[in-house]
């Protein structure tokens, strides 16, 4: 037996984006995979998940050969045929449909299943060159950056690295114990150094386990704690004044915004007690070298937008961003500045073209024509990288429109998973470790580059290989790009960083991308043209920023940093508010084919306050029944004290068919576009729940 070791990089949707050292055991199959201990961000620590790949690369249900319909859609029969008869079929009925429709009736859809930037990002180029549907890409990370953005100018945040020279650290809507765990590493350096940990979530999580403090809060109220907490460092002056007059827009009408926002008004729409409040402000005001890990989750609310720009005010109030170890962190996304024309096409895009929201995708294939833009309806679909029946919120419509018999589903993917169930063609997918790509790390300041170490196993091939052949078939003039294989299309890119750029990745298969002359991008103001700190957000210059699609008036929008009062509230119909918290084992809809996730998981759960489930008569372990007016899913009730009365917690995403009548938890989620520029409030969610009778 040889046993060879190899760097790789972990391809998931996780901002750590691990390092990773692969054992491969005779050229042919994964052994251990640890987390790099060179590379000072992961410093040998990576999930169990991914530590446990060789279940899922050498699982026995991995797709290993194009397959095509040969029942009714959904019915499961089907036809084993060639790549090259799937290619031309597929393509044939592209053109056929283009013809009839147009070509904006055709929608190649994906997401981040994997994050290197030529297999997720490639399908754009067939995109523009086709002048096919475009994607507003809604799921997952648009609110936290327009959150963020509108105070800073850019998303970008002190390095994760300096976290060990904090005296405070705030973590705040991420339950990185299960969704990042380098986080964890990081912040018990600090720890061990002396820091205090204070975790901000709506239940009592693992992370919080780890923490000083734990403030458990209600569902969306995060912008009442942030500013009664301004309020207390005003009040008691402990805000930096002297910053704020030199890098921040604080003004007078700001001050008397927050005059009436008490710790009182806090713990009333928080829930928490007013001393929690008192304590968590002054431990803030007294140190000021404090780090704010601003997460996904608390922009998942209605109020996500608001929320985030009112937690990362706080760290502007008290200069927090002079310190080494200070200031706020959500991601990096926007430091990179990467030219992905290549990948990408944008030579080739046509303005005209419509943008369809994801998030709606159920209205979409369902006929709405407020989210089909008044054009076309969608007639064909490519799917890869991800899976929409499970990840989607309004699943029910989402399933409608997918059984669409006159929607042509062609899904590319590494399982059967339920979306590639519905599909005309499977083709099966390679996986990280048996194609060539790139990352950057939105949690962390560094590009890898991650070579093939396996051939891939039955006709498994990848997204690139995919695009580029229904290319030649589509009638594509530009062929120059559509014939370019992973590595050409990947140094291509990173040559546009300059020669020794590109010349250092190729040598050490990684680039450092932080900026060492600076303790944080913001040390000389922020990337507005007066380079201050926006406490009152313009939402409109954000419009500048990305293509976005504005939901709503600006001028409802709150004017200064707030507490936007608009979540799904609980009434008498539906006196619960329920949230989807990401469960360990399971990342997204990944990983619930390995024996060891399932293992860990169990039963799709629900958590329920002792209190709540006493007057429902509803004990440990009944199933019980939970609805609104998209949907109803049933799961087993779990008795937990760790959160708020009136509050449900079903850490997600269990697939669909692990629930009793096939019913997953996104029944429950809506798809509403929040304010102002869209993405979906997975957490944010009014339901009435009963004891489950068969
Ligand atoms: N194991 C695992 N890892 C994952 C994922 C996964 O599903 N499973 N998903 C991956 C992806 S795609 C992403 S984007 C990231 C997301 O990672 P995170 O940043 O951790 O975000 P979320 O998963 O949305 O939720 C994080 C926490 O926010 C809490 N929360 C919900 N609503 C509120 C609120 O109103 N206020 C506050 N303070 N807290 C709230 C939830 O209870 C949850 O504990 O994780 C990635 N990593
Ligand atoms: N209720 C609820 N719903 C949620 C969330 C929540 O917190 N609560 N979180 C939301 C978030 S943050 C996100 S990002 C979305 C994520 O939703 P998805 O992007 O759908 O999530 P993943 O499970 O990461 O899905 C990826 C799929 O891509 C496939 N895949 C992986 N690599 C490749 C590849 O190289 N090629 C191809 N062709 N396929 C590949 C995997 O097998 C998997 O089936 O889900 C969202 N849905
Ligand atoms: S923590 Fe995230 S990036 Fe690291 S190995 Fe696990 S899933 Fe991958
Ligand atoms: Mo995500």
């Amino acid at each position: 037996m040889t046993v060879s070791v190899f760097n790789s990089v972990c391809p998931h949707d996780c901002p750590s984006t691990c390092a990773l050292e692969v054992e491969i055991i005779n050229n042919n199959r994964v052994g251990r995979i640890r987390g790099a201990k060179n590379d000072p961000y992961t410093a040998g620590v990576i999930c169990e998940k991914v530590a446990r790949y060789k279940e899922r690369i050498h699982h026995p249900d991995r797709l290993l050969y194009p397959l095509k319909r040969a029942g009714n859609k959904g019915e499961g029969k089907w036809e084993k045929v060639s790549w090259e008869d799937a290619l031309d079929e597929i393509a044939e009925k592209f053109l056929q449909i283009e013809k009839e429709f147009g070509a904006e009736s055709i929608w190649p859809y994906n997401y981040a299943g994997t994050m290197g930037h030529v297999q997720r990002d490639n399908i754009q180029r067939l995109r523009n060159a086709k002048n096919y549907s475009n994607q507003y890409g809604t799921i997952c990370s648009l609110i936290g950056w327009g959150g963020y953005v509108v105070g800073t100018g850019k998303l970008a945040g002190t390095n994760p690295l300096y976290m060990s020279k904090a005296d405070l650290i705030i973590i705040w809507g991420t339950n990185a114990v299960n969704t990042q765990i380098n986080l964890i590493t990081h912040a018990m350096r600090a720890k061990k150094n002396g820091a205090k940990i204070i975790v901000i979530d709506i239940y009592a999580t693992d992370t919080m386990k780890q923490a000083d403090i734990g403030l458990i809060i209600r569902p969306g109220s995060d912008g009442a704690l942030a500013l009664a907490t301004m309020h207390i460092l005003l009040r008691d002056d402990l805000a930096d004044r002297k910053y704020m007059a030199k890098y921040t827009d604080f003004d007078e009408d700001f001050a008397q915004h927050l005059a009436d926002k008490t710790a009182k008004w806090a713990a009333n729409i928080t829930g928490l007690k007013e001393e929690q409040i008192e304590k968590f402000a002054s431990l803030i005001g007294q140190n000021k070298k404090s780090y704010f890990r601003l997460g996904y989750g608390f922009t998942r609310q209605k109020n996500g937008y608001t929320n985030m720009h009112a937690a990362l005010s706080i760290p502007a109030m008290i200069g927090a961003w002079q310190y080494e170890g200070g200031g706020a962190f959500h991601t990096n996304s926007d430091i990179w500045g990467l030219d992905k024309s290549i990948i990408e096409g944008d030579n080739l895009a046509s303005k005209n073209v419509r943008s369809l929201d994801m998030c709606e995708l159920g209205l979409i294939l369902t006929g709405d024509k407020k989210a089909l833009k008044n054009g076309p309806p969608v007639k064909a679909m490519l799917v890869q990288n991800t899976n929409p029946i499970v990840v989607n919120p309004e699943q029910g419509l989402v399933r409608k429109g997918l059984l669409r018999d006159d929607l042509f589903l062609v899904v590319h993917e590494q399982f059967m998973t339920e979306t590639a169930q519905l599909a005309d063609f499977v083709l099966p997918a390679t996986m990280f470790l048996e194609h060539d790509d790139f990352y950057t790390r939105s949690g962390h300041s560094r590009i890898i580059y991650a070579k093939k170490l396996l051939n891939a196993p039955g006709e498994a091939k990848s997204n690139l290989f995919v695009i580029n052949e229904l290319a030649k078939r589509l009638n594509i003039v530009d062929k120059e790009y559509f014939s370019k294989n992973e590595n050409e299309m990947i140094f291509a890119t990173l040559k546009m960083l300059g020669d020794e750029k590109e010349q250092q990745i190729r040598k050490n298969s990684f680039l450092e991308y932080e900026d060492k002359s600076k303790i944080n991008p913001f040390i000389d103001g922020f990337a507005w043209p007066d380079k201050k700190f926006r406490f009152k957000p313009i939402w409109a210059d954000l419009l500048k920023k990305k293509k976005l699609q504005q939901n709503i008036d600006f001028a409802k929008m709150p004017k200064f940093a707030d507490y936007f009062n608009i979540n799904e509230l609980a009434d008498n119909e539906h006196p619960f508010r329920l949230a989807t918290s990401p469960a360990r084992s399971y990342l997204n809809s990944s990983f619930t084919e390995t024996p060891t996730s399932q293992k860990r998981e169990g039963e799709p759960s629900l958590l329920i306050h002792p209190e709540d489930a006493r007057e429902l008569n509803i004990c440990d372990n009944d199933l019980v029944l939970i609805g609104n007016r998209r949907g109803e899913v049933i799961l087993e009730a779990k008795i937990f004290a760790g959160l708020q009365r009136g509050i449900l917690i079903a850490e997600s995403l269990h697939p669909n068919i692990a629930h009793k009548k096939n019913k997953g938890i996104n029944m429950l989620t809506s798809s509403a576009p929040i304010p102002p520029f869209g993405g979906a409030a997975f957490h944010d969610c009014a339901v009435w729940i009963r004891k489950y009778e068969e």
